[in-house]
């Protein structure tokens, strides 16, 4: 079956847990869940994961692009996190891999501080979810099914 990557950067295993006028009062568990139901509704596997790792974020992307190129993989909702404003390492994954690549923020990152403006992921992104909540996920995999079906 065909499967579509969410893929979480770091400290996102905390929420719900900490800064909930920020980020809300949901869980990660509970955004897999609706993801999940778009996913099962579109006939997808989900591959939904957080790490606070770089280099695990970087190894996903690229399992992601290969299996996309194999006909098996749809793309990447990608919230990188902090690693957005920073890595040039993400960058050149999505780049090298060719992975399809939803860039998805929960909170609006333009009306925050400046050194949350900049994005290495945005160049090379198909598209960009910012700032509606976690509700941002399943309308991301949606995006998703729209780009594939019309590339
Ligand atoms: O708005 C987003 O989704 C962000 O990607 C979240 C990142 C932040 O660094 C980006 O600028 C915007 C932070 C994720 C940390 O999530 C937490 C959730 C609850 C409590 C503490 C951190």
């Amino acid at each position: 079956m065909t499967s579509a990557y969410v893929l979480n950067g770091p400290n996102l295993n905390l929420l719900g847990k900490r800064e909930p006028e920020i980020y809300g009062k949901t869980t990660l568990a509970d955004v897999e869940r609706s993801c999940l139901e778009v996913a099962n509704e579109l006939g997808w596997d989900l591959e939904f994961r957080q790490t606070n790792r770089e280099g695990e974020l970087v190894d996903w992307i690229q399992e992601a692009g290969q299996a996309q190129a194999a006909g098996d993989a749809v793309g990447v909702v990608l919230n990188a996190a902090a690693y957005t404003h920073t890595s040039v390492a993400l960058h050149d994954a999505i780049a090298g891999s060719g992975a399809r690549v939803i860039e998805l923020h929960i909170s609006n990152v333009h009306r925050r501080e400046s050194f949350r403006h900049l994005s290495y992921v945005s160049p090379v992104a198909a598209g960009i979810i910012v700032g509606l909540g976690v509700a941002g996920y399943p309308l991301a995999l949606r995006a998703l099914a729209d780009l594939s079906e019309r590339s």
